[in-house]
Parts: C-alpha cells; structure tokens; sequence
C-alpha cells in the first residue's frame, strides 16, 4: 500500500497563484457543479458523454454567461476492482493505467471543448486525507456508547474520550457500555470489515432527502426523486465499505492494514479532492459553505442512490456542515441503434475514435444535446443524426 500512495504525494496542484482563486463571494450566487467521475478504466462513449460530462459543461457555461460564481469540477474514479483487473489484463499496474486513461479522458473532454474548473483523480495524497477524515468522523460507534470511565469511574464517559478525567479511552475498555440511544448494551463484534450505519443515519437522511426534494429553489430530476424515495421507503441497510484489495484508499483503523475502501464510498469524495488539488485548503470554502453555495450534481440514473442517499449520510454522519447537494440532474440513457452502448462488442461511438470522423465537435454536442434523455431512455441513430445535423 505504502508504495502506491508514495508514487502519488508529488501530485501537482494545477492552480496559478497569480491567477487568482475562485472562490465564494458574499453577495453572489456561489454555484458548485460536479459531473460524475467516470471510472478510469474505460474509453467514454457519447452516452458517458451527454450523461454527465456535457450536461454539466452546458450549465457551467449558462452560469458563467449570467455571471453566476461558479466552479465545475470532473475527474477520473481510479480506485477499485476494475482498475486492479484491467492492470492485471494488461500486465500493467494499477498506476499505469490509471495514468494512460486519465489522460485519454481528459483529451477526449477537451475535445467535445468541456471546459473543467479542474478536471482530476482519485487517487491523489488528499483523497486519502478527506476519505480517512470523515470514516474517522463517522467511525461513530464509539461516541454513540457511553458507560462509566475505566480510569475515574465517572458513570457517564462517552466512548471515546470521559468528560471527567479528560482520558480517551477506547469503548471497548467502559464498564458498563450502554447506547446512548437506545440505553441498551452494545456487542462487541468481530468483524473484518467496516460496515456504515445507515440505518443509524436514516432519519436525518430521510430528513435531508424530504426537505431538499420540496424545497420551492431546488431541482431534482423525477427518476432521482423517485430512485432516492424508493430506497428511503424500503428501508436503509448496513453496507459494508471495505474491500480486500490493494488499490484504494487506505482504511485507517489498526487491523486493517490489507483493506482500502470500497469505490462507492471513495468516489463521491472525489469531487471534495479534486477541489482541494486545484484550491488547497480553500475547497472547505466551497464544500463546507451549506449557506452561501449551491451544489449542482450531473449524474447518470444509476448513480443517484449514490449522490441522493449513501454520500449525504456520511456527510451528515461526521456531524460537520458540507454543502449538501441541492439540485440531482440525473439523466436515463442514451443507446446506440436500439443496443447498449459496448466497447468490447465494437457497439457505439467512443471518445477514442470521435475525433477521427471529421465532424466537428459542435455538431456533436448539439446533437448530444437535442437528443439528452431527460425523461426516458433515447437512442442514437447514424440516420437520425445526418437528418437533425445537415442543413
Ligand atoms: N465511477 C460510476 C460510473 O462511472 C462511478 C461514478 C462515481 S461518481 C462519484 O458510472
Ligand atoms: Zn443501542
């Protein structure tokens, strides 16, 4: 593990003191944008495309011509199964291909002119610094037990640290241990892995997913609404973040030393990452500004459970203020001639090859634009296309 993040700490920060830094204002509208990370190992498709990437490009642009204060931020989601599996593929490491690809995304954006505040990855020194931030913030188990103080014997110690003696103490050495919430006594589990609480979080989510999904200024697509209901309604279970892998944020907990995160809950702290890469400290004025700062988040349908549920809990489990995401832009899909789009059967238009065709990339993007699938799935077709793009 020590080797793979050493390779990584000499990131580069892509901000130019001289230039200034964008951050909020008082008095202005402070927009925050995000598209969703694209896995790293895959050559994007015009479904990717218009999924996420150019929606959110279109509103960023919209922002800027209005004068709003906004930032766009985008990147690659390296860590995980797939990349081991596609460096193992290849023969390559994992640090190899998540450089190759990372660079083949960012010229493929920069072709269809998609214009990122920064346009980053995952696998950076401050994805690790956030990631491990809030697991430790929301490692909450211990601060929900209390029981008397092994030290002072004072009766109501809270798990981690006793109000009486000052002493951290570890939760499992109180005598006595009960939940604070429920005064029943804790079991002390074995596990070897992490498992998030969400259905300790539940409430304050369904709060969250409620308030935001009413509120008169806020925007969430139907097929967000919905998919976020729908998990609330059955019901929010366990989930375990950890995995048995090597390549992935480092879990930082004793015993644990062979694990990293599982991508989920890595991925969405992306966007905070990739913030910090091209600010330094100053992304907190942008992800920790709930007041002043409206978070637009661009996703595709099978991300929403992701942005609308399992990443607002653990924001809200870590007890600090983020910027909380206001309007859900998810999008259906986009298909290629009645299939899916797939690479490994040669289906589909990719980012790769776009740029050998000779089309212009406006061309792309007004299409792209014309036929986005707002409301249910829409299909690409070569005679569709030559039909709406010639004069
Ligand atoms: N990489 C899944 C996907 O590309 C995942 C999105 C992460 S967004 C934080 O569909
Ligand atoms: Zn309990």
């Amino acid at each position: 593990m020590a080797d793979y993040l050493s390779t990584w700490k000499s990131e580069p920060t892509y901000f130019d003191e001289s230039a200034g830094k964008k951050l909020p204002e008082d008095g202005k509208r402070n927009v925050l944008i995000t598209a969703a990370l694209p896995y790293v190992n895959n050559v994007p498709h015009l479904g990717n495309i218009i999924g996420c990437v150019l929606s959110g490009d279109v509103f960023s642009r919209y922002c800027k011509i209005v004068g709003h204060n906004s930032i766009y931020i985008g990147g690659t989601d390296e860590y995980g199964t797939a990349t081991e599996m596609k460096a193992l593929k290849e023969g390559k490491t994992p640090q190899e291909i998540c450089e190759q690809f990372y660079h083949l995304h960012k010229q493929i954006y920069e072709w269809f002119n998609i214009e990122f505040d920064n346009f980053g990855r995952t696998s950076t020194a401050n994805q690790t610094e956030i990631a491990q931030d809030i697991f430790k913030k929301l490692h909450l188990n211990d601060r929900y037990v209390s029981g008397t103080c092994p030290l002072c014997k004072y009766e109501d110690a809270r798990g981690d640290q006793c109000d009486k003696c000052g002493k951290l103490i570890d939760a499992i050495d109180l005598i006595e241990p009960k939940c604070h919430i429920c005064s029943e006594r804790p079991v002390v589990k074995s596990s070897n892995h992490v498992f998030l609480d969400l259905k300790q979080l539940s409430p304050m989510v369904e709060e969250f997913i409620n308030q935001v999904t009413s509120a008169e200024n806020s925007h969430w697509s139907s097929n967000a609404i919905a998919i976020s209901k729908s998990w609330i309604k059955s019901g929010l279970e366990k989930r375990c973040i950890t995995r048995d892998l090597k390549w992935g944020t480092p879990v930082p907990l004793e015993g644990f030393e062979d694990k990293v995160f599982y991508v989920w809950y890595d991925a969405p702290i992306g966007y905070l990452s990739i913030t910090k890469t091209l600010l330094g400290d100053d992304w907190t004025k942008w992800w920790k500004n709930p007041d002043n700062v409206d978070l637009y988040q661009f996703i595709g349908k099978d991300n929403v459970a992701f942005h609308a549920v399992v990443f607002p809990s653990c924001e809200l489990g870590t007890g600090d203020k983020y910027t909380m995401v206001k309007h859900l832009c998810a999008t259906e899909y986009l298909n290629y001639e009645n299939q899916k789009f797939s690479k490994s059967r040669g289906t589909g238009v990719f980012g790769d090859t776009v740029s050998d065709l000779g089309i212009p990339a406006d061309i792309w993007r007004f299409y792209l634009l014309y036929m986005r699938p707002e409301n249910q799935d829409t299909t690409f077709s070569w005679d569709d296309f030559m039909a709406k793009v010639s004069k």
